[in-house]
C-alpha cells in the first residue's frame, strides 16, 4: 500500500486562486505592504472601473475618446502612411468602446485589416466575437485570450502583416517609469521593424486635477480600492474590515507618480484564511496602485529607450491626454 504525504495531496483551490493568494500573500508580508492592481478587476471592479470612467473627475477616457472620434481619419492615413498594408492587435481591449471608433474609420477608408483583441478576461474575449461584427459591419475578427506576450506569439500563427499595437486607456501608467521601459522593451521584442504602436499617455497637467480623479467626491475610486479588499475576503477566506481602512490618493508633479494607498486607521491584525496572520500598525499603508504621468519629452524618451521612434502624437484639445505613434526601428 503507498501512503501519499499530505503535502504532495492535489491543491483543491485553481491555479487562478493560487496565483492571486500568493501575489496577496507576497505584498501584505513585504515591509512596505502592497497590492497587485491587476487584480482590481473581477466582475465588481469592472463594473466600479465602469463607473469611474463615468465621473466627470476622472477626465481620461473623455480625454480619448475625444481624440478618438475626432482625429480617426487623421489616425486612420498615420496608419496607412507609417505602416502600408497591416493588421491591428489590441492589448487589454476590454470592451473597445474606443477602439470601434478607431475600426470603424479603418473600414470607411476601405482598408483591409483584421483585428486580434488580446484580453486576459475570456469574457471579455467572447463578449467581443459576440457584439462587434454587428455593430462595426464588415469587421474581421480574431480574438485571443490570453496574457499579452503569449498571445501576441499566437497572433502570428494567423498573420503574417505588418503589426499596429493598440495599447490605449493609459494602461501603460500602472507601471512606474522603470518598469513601463522593461514592457516595452519587451513588446519590441515581439515586433519587427516598421511596426507600429499606439499607446495612450496621460500626460502632467495642474497636480489638483490628477488628484481629484483618483478621489473623486462620490467615493467610487475609494470604493474600486476596497473592492480589491473585498474580493481577498471572498475568495482567500480573509476578514478585512474596510470601516478601518482609508483610501489615500497622492500625487507628486516633479516624477509624475499619482500613486493610491489605504490606510490602516488603527493596528490591527487581519487572517488569510487558516494560515496567515498580517499586522497593521496605525496609519501603515498599503501600496495599491500607481498612475503615472509623462511630459511629453518623457513619451519620447520612453520610445528611444526601447527602440522604438515617434512618428505622430495625437491630443485632445485641452492636451491633457495623448495618443502617440511609434514605429520599431
Ligand atoms: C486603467 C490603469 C488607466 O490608472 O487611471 C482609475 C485605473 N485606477 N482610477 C488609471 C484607475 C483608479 C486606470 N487605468
Amino acid at each position: 500500500m503507498t501512503v501519499i504525504p499530505t503535502v504532495f495531496a492535489p491543491s483543491k483551490r485553481k491555479p487562478a486562486t493560487d496565483t492571486f493568494y500568493r501575489d496577496v500573500v507576497q505584498g501584505l508580508s513585504a515591509s512596505q505592504k502592497y497590492l497587485d492592481p491587476k487584480y482590481f478587476y473581477d466582475a465588481a471592479g469592472d463594473a466600479l472601473f465602469q463607473q469611474i470612467m463615468q465621473c466627470h473627475e476622472y477626465y481620461l477616457t473623455g480625454c480619448e475618446m475625444e481624440i478618438i472620434r475626432q482625429q480617426s481619419s487623421q489616425i486612420v492615413k498615420a496608419l496607412q502612411l507609417y505602416a502600408g498594408d497591416f493588421d491591428l492587435v489590441e492589448l487589454g481591449a476590454g470592451d473597445a468602446t474606443k477602439s470601434v471608433h478607431l475600426l470603424q474609420a479603418l473600414i470607411d477608408n476601405g482598408v483591409d485589416y483584421t483585428y486580434f483583441p488580446i484580453d486576459i478576461s475570456a469574457n471579455v474575449i467572447s463578449q467581443l466575437e459576440k457584439n462587434l461584427p454587428a455593430q462595426v459591419p464588415g469587421l474581421q475578427l480574431h480574438g485571443l485570450n490570453g496574457e499579452y506576450f503569449h498571445m501576441l506569439q499566437q497572433a502570428n500563427n494567423y498573420t503574417s502583416k505588418k503589426k499596429v499595437i493598440l495599447f490605449m486607456g493609459a494602461n501603460i501608467g500602472n507601471f512606474s517609469v522603470g518598469a513601463a521601459r522593461s514592457f516595452c522593451q519587451q513588446l519590441r521584442k515581439y515586433l519587427q521593424p516598421g511596426d507600429l504602436l499606439l499607446t495612450g499617455f496621460d500626460l502632467k497637467k495642474h497636480p489638483q486635477v490628477i488628484l481629484n480623479a483618483y478621489n473623486d467626491a462620490s467615493g467610487i475610486t475609494r470604493d474600486f480600492n476596497f473592492n480589491l479588499l473585498h474580493r481577498i475576503n471572498r475568495e482567500l477566506q480573509a476578514d478585512f474590515d474596510v470601516t478601518k481602512f482609508e483610501h489615500f490618493p497622492t500625487y507628486d508633479p516633479v516624477t509624475g507618480a499619482c500613486k493610491s494607498y489605504l490606510i490602516s486607521l488603527e493596528k490591527q491584525v487581519v487572517h488569510i484564511g487558516e494560515q496567515q496572520t498580517i499586522h497593521f500598525a496605525e496609519n501603515e499603508s498599503i501600496y495599491m496602485e500607481i498612475s503615472q504621468k509623462y511630459s511629453l519629452e518623457e513619451t519620447d524618451q520612453l520610445a528611444a529607450y526601447a527602440g522604438f521612434k515617434p512618428v505622430a502624437r495625437f491630443f485632445d484639445r485641452k492636451h491633457w491626454f495623448t495618443d502617440c505613434l511609434w514605429k520599431c526601428i
